[in-house]
């Protein structure tokens, strides 16, 4: 009996099932507003369709070398294995933050980007996306302050830690602290999973969603 028990646990499917679902560069395209919402914001080529495809375990968002090529938001659904019906929707947010096309940029976001921000009523969570190997930005400043001064929730994901020592990483990390105090951030790697138990557990806090979507992990 315990036998069967134990086997039963060790065979339970932790896969993740990502659908994208549309492509949105205007706010009468977003999907209706009925799951827990997770925004990924960040300066173009920082790294969001790695996270995203780095947490759902499959090549779904699209990563590129050339920046500012995102000019809409794309919208996943995201289902755990073993439940019938989606859980939660990742939106993966244009970039900014590129001077050569930073007017474009601004118009879509004072279009659809800010809009979204403001009146999503499902997004419970904002994750600002900060290269851990540049400096502090003042872009990435700016979206601080907008959305602490909208209320909404949000934590910074460090990324591409992996190109820094164990040294520099933990300079890096008090870095983020003196400049964002108070704001959770989470040291991440797209190229060698580091921090994605601790991102799926932040995004899972802030989206209630079911507890086996925190330890999910994909066959490699
Ligand atoms: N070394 C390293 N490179 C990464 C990582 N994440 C993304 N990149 C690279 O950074 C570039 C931009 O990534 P992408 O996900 O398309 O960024 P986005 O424009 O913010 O969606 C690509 O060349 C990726 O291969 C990471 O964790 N480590
Ligand atoms: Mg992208």
């Amino acid at each position: 009996m315990l036998a069967t028990l134990v086997r039963s646990r060790e065979t339970v499917d932790m896969r993740i099932f990502a659908r994208f679902m549309l492509s949105a560069s205007d706010e009468s395209h977003f999907p209706a507003s009925t799951l827990p919402e997770v925004a990924f914001l960040g300066r173009s080529n920082v790294g969001k369709s790695s996270v995203i495809n780095s947490l759902v375990g499959s090549k779904i968002a699209r990563t590129s070398s050339t920046p500012g090529r995102t000019r809409s938001i794309n919208f996943f659904e995201i289902r755990p294995a073993g439940l019938p019906k989606p859980q939660l929707l990742f939106a993966d947010l244009p970039g900014y933050g590129y001077a050569k096309i930073s007017r474009e940029i601004s118009q879509d976001w004072a279009r659809f980007v800010d809009p979204y921000l403001e009146r999503r009523p499902t997004l419970s969570l904002c994750l600002a996306l900060m290269d851990a190997n540049v400096p502090s930005q003042e872009s990435d400043r700016q979206l601080i302050e907008f959305l602490a001064a909208r209320g909404r929730p949000h934590a910074i994901v460090a990324t591409k830690c992996d190109r820094m020592s164990g040294n520099v990483l933990a300079q890096t990390m008090r870095r983020f602290a003196q400049d964002y105090p108070g704001i959770e951030t989470i040291p991440f790697s797209a190229k060698t999973g580091m921090g994605k138990e601790a991102l799926w557990a932040q995004i899972r806090a802030s989206a209630s969603v079911p507890p086996h979507l925190a330890t999910a992990r994909n066959p490699d």
